[in-house]
């Protein structure tokens, strides 16, 4: 497949690259290393980026504008990188493309695209870019670039929260291994993926002081409307605490309430218990130990607290 993907981008002078929205380290780095991997190994080719602007991710990179007119004067291919359903991806022109290229690391859930390449073995779709830049070099004479080597490594940074999780391979450390002999800052790089804005630090010192743990592992905080407006966080700001005071020792599952101006967002995380259940039935959902809910009032919290209890005391290590 990785040939076939070559010989397909080889065979377009447009390419258009999109990624999924809400764009993470992973998704920019795989489809913004991909552009630059392009623009360097084909300069005769025309190649775009597009999709919604990170502020908070923007030292990586920047999209291209005009999305709407650029399209309009040629024939293009479409690449699409990390994003397993064509409902998530970022841009409104990807359909019109001549032909689709799907590279990506989620579970296939939805195989569309001409071309799909799918390893859910990869760490990121930034080692898969890697990847295929190998398999060009050799059959092609590919050359890496600093910027292309930047972009991916921090992608693979990013999905794999630097090399800790267990989706970490040999395969990874290798791939990354490849990118890393590049002169690109690395301190840079992580200073910027793990700052944070002072007034998200204050409060979570408060958070830190005041959270309560039970006896049974659970640990519960809340954010009040007057705490946020203190601090002047919005609540997708707040979302940045929710790991907090993960790191306490005996604890099993933590939930964050925040209270909106009708009811509470709920944000429930685990290192064990399945939580998802407990959000579904508070209509919320997500996966087994990161999920979301919401709760109507007081009297709600004390059931999801009640129930959170529940299988922290069920669950055996
Ligand atoms: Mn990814």
């Amino acid at each position: 497949m990785k040939q076939k993907i070559l010989q397909t981008i080889e065979s377009y002078a447009a390419i258009a690259i999109y990624r999924h929205e809400k764009p993470d380290p992973d998704a920019f780095g795989s489809q913004a290393g991909l552009a630059a991997l392009l623009k360097h190994n084909y300069p005769e080719k025309t190649i775009y980026m597009f999709g919604e602007e990170e502020p908070s991710l923007s030292f990586l990179t920047n999209m291209d504008e005009g999305e709407s007119s650029v399209l309009n004067e040629q024939a293009f291919l479409t690449v699409i990188c990390d994003t397993g359903n064509t409902e998530r991806i970022d841009g409104s022109r990807w359909q019109e493309g001549s032909r689709l290229v799907k590279i990506d690391h989620h579970p296939n859930v939805e195989a569309y695209g001409h071309d799909i390449w799918v390893n859910t073995e990869a760490s990121s779709t930034s080692e898969m870019i890697i990847d295929l830049f190998l398999t060009a070099k050799e059959s092609r004479g590919w050359e890496m670039t600093t910027e292309a080597a930047r972009l991916l490594y921090a992608g693979i940074i990013g999905d794999t929260g630097r090399f800790q999780f267990s989706n970490t391979t040999p395969d990874t450390l290798r791939l990354a291994a490849e990118v890393l002999r590049y002169p690109f800052d690395t301190t840079e790089l992580f200073t910027r993926f793990y700052e944070s804005d002072e007034k998200i630090v204050r409060l979570k010192g408060e958070v830190l002081q005041h959270f309560e743990l039970t006896e049974e592992g659970l640990g519960i905080a809340r954010l009040t409307k007057t705490m946020l407006e203190r601090y002047n966080i919005s609540i997708n700001e707040s979302s940045a605490l929710v790991n907090a005071f993960s790191e306490t020792k005996g604890l099993k599952a933590w939930v964050f309430f925040v209270e909106e101006e009708e009811n509470y967002r709920v944000r429930l995380r685990s290192k064990g218990p399945v939580i998802n259940e407990i959000a579904a039935a508070h209509r919320g959902g997500g996966h087994p130990m990161a999920s979301g809910a919401k709760a109507y009032d007081q009297n709600e919290i004390n059931e999801i607290i009640k129930e959170l209890k529940n299988v922290c005391r069920e669950y055996q290590e």
